[in-house]
């Protein structure tokens, strides 16, 4: 037989390989001792350190699926889940970080990029020397892409850039800009273009008054006539598959993230039950309370282990974008319903930034709808299902 790890039910720890195990140690070592001190200062005030990326990238965190030979760590998505789990454990904000740098950034630019653009831009990236941003939505094209404005049109020697994005993760202190226009020269077809800061017609005003994901900086990018040259496009991609790809990447990383804001609501929710009395003994010796920690950590043991499939056969290749709807969708849903339950286990002090509950339960009003909707994610596997799109 075997005892039951309450805090690890089916033993996913005993499922990562030794240097899984060690990048997770790594991770978490180092969310407890650079990211957990500056949080509530970060969240309470709306300012996000730039620092971070720098602290990142010298432990390693940052494009982690990265060849080694462009700064990553050349390790697989598995190693990159237990990243964004433990940072996310911390803030769903700084995996946001982390995720749109890894992912939306690192990811495009070696996946599609030439090698020029490789070694100019990975090792920066990856030593957090450099910020990077990712700009596919636009005030008028959220849910739907597709229907962006921003247009490419070809000139003599590249391109000039129109149109502005909007709700742009890390945008206001970005060097580097992924932004996705549809291209006069290539029938409309939409294309990747690697922009720099301080080109002239480019900026990244930020977006202040959010009430979620404070300690992550977002922005609008402003593009009013940024002429690029013809090597600021990413040459290996073509079509909506480019920024889907990355998508793919990114939301298959807050799978695992989402789970660690959870397991934080979860273990926090626990010691509390613990600790409060009311009615002459603790909150925990309840039906009603042991119900949630048992629906909690029901909820949160199926996610990982999902997750964790997925991450295996991603290592294999053998995904396909909707085995990475169901997960994105189903945990950050739930992490959602565990952080509002944490929130209320707490009671009045559910509502103060100590207890940090109610801070993950804002974020991850923020991670339910970016990279699709929780909706978005359902028509996308209504749709696998049926063979009818539903969007419209
Ligand atoms: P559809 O007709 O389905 O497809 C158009 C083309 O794209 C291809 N494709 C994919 N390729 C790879 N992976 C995927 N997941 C793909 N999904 C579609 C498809 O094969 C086709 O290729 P081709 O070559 O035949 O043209 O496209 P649609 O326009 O009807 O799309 C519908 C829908 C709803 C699936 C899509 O638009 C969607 O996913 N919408 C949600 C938008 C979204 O997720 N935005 C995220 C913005 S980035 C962000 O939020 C960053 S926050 C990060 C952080 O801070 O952590
Ligand atoms: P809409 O598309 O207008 O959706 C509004 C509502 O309508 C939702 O409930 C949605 O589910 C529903 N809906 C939409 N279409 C349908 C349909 N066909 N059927 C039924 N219901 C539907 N984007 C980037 O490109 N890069 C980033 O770095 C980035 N970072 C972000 C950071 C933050 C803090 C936030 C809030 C957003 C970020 N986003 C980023 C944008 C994010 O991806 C979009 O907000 C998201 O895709 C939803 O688009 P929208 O806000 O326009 O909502």
């Amino acid at each position: 037989g075997q005892s039951f790890v309450w805090a690890d039910p089916f033993l996913l720890d005993d499922q990562l390989t030794e240097d899984e195990r060690m990048i997770r140690e790594a991770a978490a070592a180092f969310a407890a001792d650079k990211l957990a001190p500056r949080v509530t200062d970060a969240y309470l005030n709306e300012v996000a350190d730039p620092d971070i990326f720098r602290d990142m990238g010298a432990a390693g965190l940052l494009g982690i699926t990265v060849p080694e030979e462009y700064g990553g760590l050349g390790a697989g998505y598995v190693s990159y889940g237990v990243v964004a789990r433990e940072i996310e454990r911390v803030d769903s904000g700084y995996r946001s970080m982390m995720s749109v740098q890894s992912s939306l950034v690192m990811y495009p630019i070696h996946a599609y990029g030439s090698e020029a653009q490789r070694k100019k831009y990975l090792p920066k990236l990856a030593s957090g020397e450099w910020i990077g941003c990712f700009g596919l939505t636009e005030p008028d094209a959220g849910s739907d892409p597709g229907g962006m404005k921003t247009r490419a049109k070809k000139t003599d020697g590249g391109y000039v850039l129109n149109g502005s994005k909007m709700w742009i993760s890390n945008a206001p202190m970005a060097d580097v800009f992924v932004v996705w226009a549809k291209s006069d020269a290539h029938d409309g077809k939409v294309r990747g273009f690697v922009l720099d800061k301080g080109m002239k017609g480019l900026s990244a005003p930020k977006i202040g008054g959010k009430l979620s994901l404070r300690a992550s900086v977002t922005g609008e990018i402003v593009m009013d006539g940024v002429e690029v040259p013809e090597d600021a496009i990413l040459p290996n991609t073509q079509g909506m598959s480019g920024p889907f790809g990355c998508l793919n990447r990114a939301r298959y990383g807050i799978s695992w993230g989402v789970m660690g804001a959870a397991e934080d609501c979860w273990h926090r929710s626990l010691q509390y039950g613990l600790d409060r009395k009311q009615f002459k003994r603790p909150l925990a010796a309840t039906q009603l309370y042991q119900k949630k920690l048992a629906d909690m950590q029901t909820e949160i043991s199926l996610g990982l282990q999902a997750s964790l499939r997925v991450g295996r056969l991603m290592d294999e290749n053998r995904h396909a974008p909707e085995m990475i709807s169901i997960i994105k969708r189903n945990n950050c849903g739930k992490a959602l319903d565990i952080a509002r339950m944490a929130r209320d286990m707490h009671g009045g002090n559910g509502i103060q930034i100590e207890y940090q509950v109610m801070r993950h339960a804002q974020n991850l009003e923020t991670v339910n709808t970016y990279e699709g909707t929780h909706d978005v994610h359902a028509l996308i596997l209504g749709r696998a299902q049926t063979g009818i799109q539903a969007f419209f």
